[in-house]
């Protein structure tokens, strides 16, 4: 067994909502990188869940009339029904209303505790339910009618209740060391410097206790307060690797997980509060946390009382999951915002899609069926020498699985798409300048090394897009005669085998025609 491995994380989802396209992105980015490093030969750990626990998700139940319990096992099921249509390949789906995490997080609090990094004080201050996060004062705008608004745009209100605190205030330079140390830490640079300077600014103590409700992990020894949710949530990622055993096979495995991948909002608990908690614990933090951005919806910002929530369900039956996938990774440089529009999920259908990578399959599979007996050609020999055009675009195919994997290691995913499709379409201009057709009659055996070379640029292509398009690459690879198990990037180097019989071709990328003359 391979002792390459890896471990990636969603945030958990809170479910008080119905799942939408913000979330469905995130956990795709981890989907995409867990099936590319489960094909480079890592052992991977792909983890999602949802967040049950806390006063939002308490009110949510209450105004739709249910007990949280029942409430969350029902919103829960959304999340991982989307995992289903979504064709996420997580290895766990985890909840915070588990026994396990239970246990995960009473066991971090006391080991907090005992290491003198939780004591009893009082909060008074301000807090947004919507974010779950306290807000000091200078961080808040005083609005005209007396409320006062977080950065976030979250209302807030006063609290002022007995509370348990953890000493953050006492972190600044651990913390700021620990940056420095690990400069990938966060990523991309941009949010790495305002985590920085947020912590260079000064922390205070956290109030990590509430004691106005009761929907939440009951503290140890103290079971009047409930743990402050985000402590609670946060530990999922050690909870689901199967903390406390810190000796346990899993957690020696898996710990520290390679990659916390989460949206700009919630940097700062990832990569300021969570490694404090964790080295208060013992624990050695996390490799990675990636704050990618913010997806508005035809320029609006995506919210409920605004009505104009992407449900990725119906954009994945409207354009096809593949399609929906495809345009997520590739429209928008990973880490920055995002505009969702209709005509531009249209415009990569049918110019990426169709008209280069379908074109590309299509008329070189075509052409095979028709002019090779429905069998992949056999080359004879050849090389830089052959006088072939496509002959420099296979090299390129075969340098792409470094290249792209440097791409995945950074979460540029769409670079590694720009970089696959610079093979694409110079394998389309080479197949003109070639012009295979052209030779059936004249120089049938060019003709056949013209098109095996193309055939097997086709099959590196779709080997290294699995991740990204896994239904559509398959077929590829069924109309290639390649076998199941010859997918991975080991595989890379098994060129396809003459005289194999091929299935008729059929396109994998429809054209969304009327839609795209509107
Ligand atoms: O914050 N664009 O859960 P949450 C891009 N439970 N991504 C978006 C998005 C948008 N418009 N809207 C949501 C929580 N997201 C906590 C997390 S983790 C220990 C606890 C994505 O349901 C993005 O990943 O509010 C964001 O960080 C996450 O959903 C917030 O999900």
């Amino acid at each position: 067994m391979t002792d390459k491995h890896y471990y990636l994380t969603t945030p958990i989802y809170y479910v008080n909502d119905v799942p939408h396209i913000g979330h469905a992105y995130t956990t795709l980015a981890c989907d995409v990188l867990a099936r590319f490093k489960r094909l480079d030969g890592y052992r991977v750990h792909f983890l999602t869940g949802t967040d049950e626990h806390g006063q939002k998700v308490e009110k949510s139940a209450a105004d739709a009339g249910m007990d949280p319990q029942a409430f969350t096992d029902k919103v829960s099921q959304n999340f991982r029904d989307l995992a289903k249509i979504m064709g996420f390949s997580n290895d766990d789906f985890i909840r915070t209303t588990e026994p396990r995490h239970i246990s995960a997080t009473q066991a971090i609090w006391r080991k907090l505790k005992e290491n003198g990094h939780i004591y009893l004080g009082k909060y008074a201050g301000w807090y947004a339910v919507r974010d779950e996060a306290f807000y000091a004062e200078d961080e808040l705008t005083k609005n005209a009618d007396g409320t006062r608004t977080a950065p976030s745009g979250a209302e807030v209100e006063w609290v002022e209740e007995p509370s348990y605190f953890f000493d953050l205030s006492k972190w600044q330079d651990r913390l700021l060391a620990f940056y420095e140390a690990n400069p990938d830490f966060i990523a991309p640079n941009s949010r790495r410097n305002e985590v920085i300077s947020f912590v260079k600014g000064g922390l205070h103590d956290l109030s990590v206790s509430r004691t106005s409700f009761k929907w939440g992990v009951p503290v140890p020894d103290d079971p009047d307060h409930i743990m402050y949710v985000w402590l609670d949530a946060l530990t999922n990622y050690a909870t689901a690797v199967g903390y406390p055993d810190v000796d346990s096979e899993a957690f020696t495995t898996w710990w520290p997980a390679d990659l916390h991948m989460v949206g700009k909002d919630i940097l700062r608990f990832h990569a300021v509060y969570w490694p404090a908690f964790l080295m208060g614990a013992d624990i050695a933090p996390p490799k990675r946390v990636f704050a990618h951005g913010w997806w508005t919806n035809e320029g609006r910002k995506i919210s409920k009382s605004v009505g104009n929530i992407i449900d990725p369900i119906a954009i994945v039956e409207k354009y096809g999951l593949d399609q929906v996938r495809y345009f997520l990774m590739r429209e928008v440089p990973f880490g920055n915002d995002g505009d969702f529009r209709h005509d531009a999920v249209i415009g990569r259908m049918n110019s990426d899609l169709a008209n280069d990578l379908g074109n590309l399959a299509q008329r070189v599979l075509s052409m095979v069926n028709k002019n090779c007996d429905a069998k992949v050609p056999d080359p004879g020999e050849f090389g830089p020498d052959s006088g072939i055009a496509v002959y420099n675009v296979l090299l390129g195919a075969q340098a792409l699985r470094d290249r792209v994997r440097d791409h995945m290691d950074r979460q540029a995913f769409h670079d590694a798409l720009e970089e696959i499709w610079r093979v694409v379409r110079d394998a389309n201009r080479c197949v003109d300048e070639d012009a295979p057709w052209a030779l059936r009659k004249t120089d049938p055996e060019k003709m056949a090394t013209v098109l095996y070379v193309l055939a097997e640029t086709i099959r590196h292509l779709a080997i290294i897009l699995q991740p990204f398009m896994p239904d559509s690459c398959g077929k590829m690879l069924d109309q290639l005669g390649v076998a199941a198990e010859a997918r991975g990037f080991d595989d890379l180097t098994n060129p396809l085998t003459p005289g194999t019989a091929l299935p008729k071709p059929i396109g994998v990328f429809p054209r969304l025609v009327e839609e795209a003359a509107e």
